[in-house]
């Protein structure tokens, strides 16, 4: 009898401790499956494989280390001609098949509308690397990036520059946008952006006279734009108190309408990287990274993810020439000038080191490594592939490439002014293309199916 009410006030504890944290789920993501819901605990808990030191047997780090050594598909090295074409039709047709399928935006779960207390509240800003000559070429970029999305969130705008920004580009740009807009201009310390010491210019010189078929390779400005982008700029003061950034360059054009958060959407589907377009790169520009990398992933192994992107960076099928002159590289990479990051990946001790130890290797200057290839082999090999997300509804151009998606009938989402299915201008272009191995052998049947 003594015991009678202490064992009622136990139960109705337990009972409220099981079922108001399932009504709160339930009340907050009314529309969460079975599936989805699954899909987070598996992606969380990938993810944390470094950070929780969950470490891999030596066989499992064997088996990972082999698929890097083990080109995707190994007959191709003795392709004929006609197989050859065989192989390359076939990934046009998966192209031509995903883009003829209209679609308008993810079906996903929860989507934050303009009218949503979080729309434009993620801790995020659009980042915008210039110089001030540019003006009028990120001017049309924002102009477009307002109109399809960012005038119903209000995102900030960070502007980056390795000189100061003259009063009349800031004029400009404040000009431009909403009043209540908050906008940064930060000059980037020269320790960030110049060549460092540990370069010697004249072997910088000669080795750039043996890479003039390289694009830019001959700018020292270049180099440093993209070793800054590779890893620094997420150290830059002004951006210390965001977790995500979505970068835009000067001329781009966006072409359909965006009306949800993406970047709640990243939040909310635990992604950390998004992407719209890529591509396959010089391997001149990057003859001795993949070689680099591997030195680096041998030196610590327990970096490797084992939901990495790995048969995406082993493609040997399309271009064969950029594996055997990288020795082992597809040269596949997310192309940077959109991307949309979070931060915490990039802030992360497997990224962190890498960077560190590329800067070591000095490919930088003494080749032309961009920072698409490596952030997208740090991506590949660290990250967990369902976190990385084709924003096959945004429609955007940096010339010469395009991503234009297909709309529903009577759908006014596009503008109409890109092609849906277009790439490039040129048909010799098309087997610049990566995204038909990234859609075969990359994405989940759950990405597949997302729009
Ligand atoms: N401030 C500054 N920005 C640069 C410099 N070089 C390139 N950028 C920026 O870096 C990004 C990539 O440069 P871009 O010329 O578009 O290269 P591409 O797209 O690879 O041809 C763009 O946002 C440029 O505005 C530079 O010397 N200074
Ligand atoms: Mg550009």
């Amino acid at each position: 009898m003594i015991h009678g009410p202490r064992f009622a006030l136990k139960r109705i504890l337990i009972v409220c401790l099981v079922l108001v944290p399932l009504v709160v789920i339930i009340h907050r993501k009314p529309d969460l499956s079975l599936q989805n819901l699954r899909w987070r605990e598996t992606s969380a808990e990938d993810n944390s494989d470094v950070a929780r030191n969950e470490l891999k047997s030596p066989e499992e780090l064997d088996q990972l280390l082999s698929r890097l050594e083990t080109p995707l598909v190994i007959e191709a090295a003795h392709y004929g001609k006609n197989e050859y074409k065989a192989a390359f039709n076939e990934r046009m047709e998966l192209l031509r098949k995903t883009f003829a399928e209209p679609i308008t935006e993810p079906k996903s779960m929860h989507l934050v509308r303009p009218v949503d207390p979080l729309a434009g509240k993620a801790s995020a800003t659009i980042l915008c690397l210039t110089r001030n000559q540019d003006l009028s070429d990120i001017v049309t970029s924002i102009q477009q990036l307002e109109e399809q999305f960012n005038n119903q969130f209000g995102y900030p705008y960070t502007f980056l520059n390795d000189e100061e920004f003259s009063d009349h580009f800031k004029n400009e740009i404040t000009r431009l946008l909403p009043i209540d807009r908050e906008v940064q201009f930060g000059r980037i310390d020269p320790k960030m952006w110049n060549m460092p010491d540990s370069i010697d210019p004249e072997v910088f010189k000669s080795k750039m006279d043996q890479l003039e078929d390289v694009q830019h390779a001959e700018k020292i400005s270049y180099h440093n734009m993209c070793r800054f982008y590779s890893r620094s700029f997420y150290h830059h003061p002004l951006l210390a108190k965001y977790k995500y950034i979505w970068r835009i360059e000067p001329n781009v054009n966006f072409y359909c309408r965006i009306d949800y958060d993406v970047f709640q959407f990243m939040e909310d589907n635990d992604k950390i990287y998004g992407f719209v377009l890529n591509l396959y790169d010089s391997p001149e520009s990057v003859k001795s990274l993949w070689k680099s990398t591997m030195d680096f992933v041998e030196k610590t192994p327990q970096y490797l993810h084992r939901n990495g992107s790995y048969a995406w960076l082993k493609d040997n099928v399309q271009k064969p020439q950029n594996y055997e002159i990288t020795g082992g590289y597809s040269t596949c990479h997310f192309w940077t000038n959109f991307e949309i990051i979070n931060l915490d990946f990039l802030r992360s001790k497997p990224y962190e080191d890498y960077m560190h130890f590329l800067e070591g290797e000095k490919g930088f200057y003494y080749e032309r490594w961009g920072d698409a290839p490596v952030r997208s082999l740090a991506l590949a090999l660290f990250a967990d592939k369902s976190r990385i997300h084709w924003f096959r509804d945004i429609g955007y151009q940096h010339f010469p490439y395009t991503n234009c998606p297909k709309s529903p009938a009577g759908s006014d989402r596009c503008n109409g002014n890109c092609q849906p299915g277009s790439f490039a201008p040129w048909p010799s272009l098309r087997s610049e293309n990566c995204l038909p191995v990234w859609i075969e052998h990359i994405m989940s049947q759950q990405e597949l199916e997302s729009y």
